[in-house]
């Protein structure tokens, strides 16, 4: 029986095909395995040694365990194969991360074409350039769905931009919201925040507007806050403004029956700011609108992308998660100071003075 090829140019080991063409079994390069005299010869080393040395004894059951046929690489780890597929996270995942630890989960609705996915994907390069203004990237659970959002975005050439920078998003189960995670840094005080995003199809909210179709909704109940994003180019053409606000108008009222008690933040987003500013007198209407429902709302254009020298791709961008991550109800006191009472427990009422 012969051993591994020692020709270090041939690919026999791996692929059980001589490059030499030699018959495998007759092939010079492939030493006799002698396993008597192997042992003869072991014997007689250890006998000279008086001891058997460790390391000889690890090297002489690896050579044993080399047998022609066996693979030369072995299977990869099963541990690896379980680890998390790291695309979107279902409802169910997301529930597990926020009574696991505080995370900020936002509700991101409009119709297609609004710039729902371009916000995400400019967020994500903009902190994988580092040039995410206030934050630092620190960790994701979605960096594939990240990357598959991405990918579109990475391929045109400068100067020659696509009509469409991603591609309009459907969804595997169309019953169920996708969530992308992202973990960012604070450079003011290096806080951590977790940050929770549904990138959605707009056909979701279109079917809420048209049908009041609530029910793939129902995780925004437990958000604190609301991104409504509207295309900003309808809202400064004189043709189609009125429809653009009728629909933003629309769904936010949808949104507060959906709710119920509930109040999160709103925050109206509209994009295309590279392409014309969003008209005063709108975000006006729209801020008044969001007010009428109890709503606290703010408005923050941004300019997913850019294709326009005066601004920069991403602008807005920093400034809308900022506000997402201080627009929430503010933390409930740790412990709180409260005024002794007379019918207080003695130990309760006890107080120092100092
Ligand atoms: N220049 C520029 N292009 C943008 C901006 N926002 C979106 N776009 C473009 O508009 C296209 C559509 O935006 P998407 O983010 O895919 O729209 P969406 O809301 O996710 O749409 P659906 O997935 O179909 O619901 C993108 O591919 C970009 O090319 C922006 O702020 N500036
Ligand atoms: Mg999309």
């Amino acid at each position: 029986m012969r051993g591994p090829c020692q020709n270090s140019s041939c690919t026999f080991n791996a692929t059980k095909t001589c490059v030499l063409g030699n018959p495998p079994d007759d092939c010079e390069n492939r030493p006799i395995l002698d396993e008597g005299n192997d042992k003869d010869k072991e014997n007689e080393k250890d006998a000279d040694d008086g001891a058997v040395d460790v390391e000889d004894e690890d090297d002489a059951s690896r050579a044993d365990a080399v047998h022609v046929g066996t693979p030369v690489l072995t299977e990869p780890d099963d541990g690896l194969r379980s680890l998390p597929a790291s695309r979107t996270l279902g409802v169910a995942q997301v529930n597990a991360i926020t009574e696991s630890r505080p995370a900020c989960l936002v509700g991101i609705v409009g119709l297609a074409g609004a710039g729902k996915t371009a916000a995400l994907v400019s967020a994500y390069l903009l902190l994988s350039n580092g040039s995410f203004k206030g934050f630092s990237y620190a960790d994701s659970d979605t960096l594939r769905a990240f990357e598959e959002i991405t990918r579109a975005s990475r391929t045109w050439q400068k100067g020659n931009p696509p009509e469409q920078i991603t591609v309009h998003t459907t969804l595997s189960n169309d019953r169920e919201a996708g969530f992308l995670h992202l973990r960012l840094r604070r450079d003011e005080d290096d806080r951590i925040f977790d940050m929770l995003l549904p990138d959605l199809p707009g056909e979701w909210s279109r079917l809420l507007i048209d049908r009041d179709d609530t029910e793939r909704f129902a995780f925004l109940g437990a958000s604190s806050v609301i991104w409504i994003m509207v295309d900003g180019r309808q809202f400064a053409n004189a043709g189609r403004v009125a429809h653009a606000r009728y629909r933003a108008k629309l769904l936010i009222e949808r949104l507060a029956n959906l709710l119920k008690e509930t109040r999160p933040h709103l925050i109206v987003v509209p994009t295309w700011q590279d392409k014309v500013a969003f008209p005063q007198a709108e975000a006006e209407i729209l801020l008044e609108c969001g007010r009428s429902f109890g709503f606290e709302v703010d408005i923050a254009p941004i300019a997913s992308f850019s294709w326009n020298d005066d601004i920069v791709p991403g602008e807005g961008v920093a400034e809308l998660f900022n506000m997402t991550l201080t627009a929430g109800p503010p933390p409930p006191d740790f412990w709180p100071d409260t005024d002794p009472a007379s019918n207080d427990r003695k130990l309760a009422s006890y107080r120092r003075d100092v």
